[in-house]
């Protein structure tokens, strides 16, 4: 709030840029990632001046993939602010002129551009509460440049009180009770635990849910870790046989899109009852009928559904043929996996090398990844033990993502819980999208370890031999494959370039010996360019579309 002695002096101006970080700070905005450019330097050492952090990152696309993560990861708000042209060019092609206000319309719960500089609080007060409101989403405050310099009186400012946390809402009673009744006379019971319940902080009331009836539940790839991966519950490790045999499905924030094959037949029973649990009255419905929905913030309805089944004595069976035939799945599947991660060939597979990054994995890191095979597979193997510690390219398997959430994840680390590290796990291909990030992780000095899972391409690639004689044919441009990447890049020397430490790895030993390392300095972030099989795909799958997220 602005400092009163100062306000009373009336005629004591102060300017747009000073506005906006006080209005931000106001609505408790902790940190702001973003490049700068005049006039917008200001507005971020107006927001320096003021306590907030700020992120400098090396592309904007990177800049809003780590907002996006903070948002995820503190429950406060993801704000685009755009800096646009000056208001008397409009429409005479004045510089970067853009309609950006009706352009991120589409893709924003709010998209505005203050009238004057004294309507900026309440702009940005109403853009952060929109985007925690409900169910989460981004929001965009369009700033003209004559704004940012303009000075105004003080008075004339009055700033909007932080805006409250986000009302809690619970699900009908009756819906309640139907739902306790269904998952009470279940055979085949399942829960799928979705991002949104990590987003709620449902983790323990969820995990008592688990517990105490003995249920058998799925994480989705940014719901791992609510309840931990290694959990005598969890059914991960067969997952087509828990959604294809299941009867009754309880999903808590995940919704019914392609990640879950939209919910429909061959992939689940077609009479299996679907228990929706979610924030969002949108997304009850979506490609099912479902047989309960339960409306609310997914903490507050998972409680409501432990009283309504702590009413009447009762456990899912843990000897039930259900429980059975999961778990010899499980069994099989893991011996599968194994066995792949045991091979001694070289260059290694990715079992290989995510089974050797298992084995060292901090338990409280923050896991981030991206990339095809690279992101998949190392989904599989990679345990979580953490709620929202997990961070992918998830329901839009967009690339690039990857060092965005991994910074995101590291000033989180860094700010609350020091020691803790991230290892971000990123296909060649993936991390070619914002490789230049590295340097902001230097410039901050971040506790990141970056993997780079290396084939040479886009899913696949050649060895150098192939490469060569390839080549040999016509202009390249005709004959290279398009998922090929130039063979053994020496990603590592990009981490090195700035000051950080690189390891180039081969084989299972160097590989250990360079996470070890990597583990033990924390004085610095790293990056290890591990070799694999170019050709390396992953282990058969039951059904094709599994490997939908390659396409
Ligand atoms: C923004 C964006 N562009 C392109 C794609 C298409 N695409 C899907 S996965 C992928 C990269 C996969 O290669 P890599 O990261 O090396 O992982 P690998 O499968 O080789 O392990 C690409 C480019 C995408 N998903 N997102
Ligand atoms: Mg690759």
């Amino acid at each position: 709030m602005p400092d009163n002695n100062f306000a009373e002096r009336s005629e004591e101006q102060v300017s747009g840029a000073k506005v906006i970080a006080q209005a931000l700070k106001t609505q408790d905005v902790e940190y702001i990632f973003g490049i700068v450019g005049i006039p917008v330097t200001e507005i971020a050492i107006a927001a320096q001046q003021l306590g907030i952090k700020y992120i400098g990152m090396r592309n904007e696309q990177a800049a809003c993939y780590a907002a996006s993560a903070i948002g995820y990861l503190t429950g406060r708000p993801l704000l685009v602010i755009g800096g646009s042209s000056e208001r008397n060019q409009e429409t005479m092609g004045a510089f970067q002129e853009f309609p950006q206000v009706e352009a991120c319309r589409l893709y924003t719960k709010f998209s505005a551009r203050p009238s004057s500089i004294e309507a900026i609080p309440f702009v940005i007060e109403k853009a952060v509460r929109s985007s925690i409101y409900g169910r989460p989403g981004a929001c965009y405050v369009d700033i003209p440049a004559d704004f940012v310099n303009l000075q105004v009186n003080v008075n004339s400012i009055k700033y909007m009180e932080r805006c409250m946390s986000p009302p809690i809402s619970m699900a009908e009673t009756s819906a309640v009770c139907t739902a306790a009744s269904v998952i009470r006379n279940a055979k085949q019971p399942l829960l799928i635990i979705g991002k949104g319940a990590a987003y709620a902080h449902a983790e323990e009331s969820i995990k008592k849910l688990v517990e105490q009836y003995k249920l058998p539940f799925l994480p989705t790839p940014m719901g791992k870790g609510v309840v931990p991966d290694n959990h005598p519950c969890c059914v991960g490790a067969a997952r087509s046989r828990a959604l294809q045999f299941a009867d009754v499905i309880v999903l808590f924030g995940a919704r019914l899109n392609w990640i879950l094959h939209f919910g429909l037949p061959p992939r689940y029973q077609p009479d299996v009852k679907f228990i929706q649990v979610d924030i969002c009255a949108e997304e009850l419905g979506n490609n099912v009928k479902p047989a309960v929905t339960l409306l609310g913030n997914i903490n507050a309805v998972t409680k409501q559904l432990l009283e309504e089944l702590d009413k009447t004595p009762w456990q899912y069976p843990p000897e039930s043929k259900w429980w059975k035939t999961l778990r010899e799945k499980m069994k099989s599947n893991e011996a599968a996996s194994k066995e792949l991660a045991s091979k001694k060939s070289l260059p290694m597979n990715y079992y290989t090398v995510f089974y050797h990054v298992q084995e060292q994995l901090p338990r409280d890191c923050f896991v981030v990844s991206e990339g095809a095979n690279t992101m998949d597979i190392g989904r599989t193997v990679l345990q979580n033990y953490r709620p929202r510690h997990r961070l992918d390219a998830g329901t839009f398997g967009t690339m690039g993502v990857g060092l965005g959430f991994a910074i995101a994840a590291a000033m989180v680390a860094k700010d609350r819980s020091p020691g803790q590290r991230v290892i971000c796990v990123e296909g060649d291909s993936a991390f070619g999208f914002s490789g230049m990030e590295v340097e902001t992780i230097c410039r901050y000095n971040l506790p990141i370890i970056l993997l780079i899972v290396n084939n040479n391409g886009i899913y696949q690639g050649f060895d150098t031999d192939t490469w060569k004689e390839m080549l040999k044919f016509r202009g390249a441009t005709a004959v290279v494959p398009p998922m090929c990447l130039l063979p053994n890049s020496h990603y590592e020397q990009v981490m090195t370039a700035f000051g950080g430490k690189g390891y180039f790895v081969q084989t299972p030993e160097e590989l250990q010996k360079s996470l070890r390392q990597s583990l033990a300095d924390t004085t610095k972030p790293s990056l290890i360019n591990i070799m694999i099989e170019p050709q390396a795909t992953r282990k058969a799958q039951d059904f094709h579309w599994l490997t939908r997220s390659n396409m």
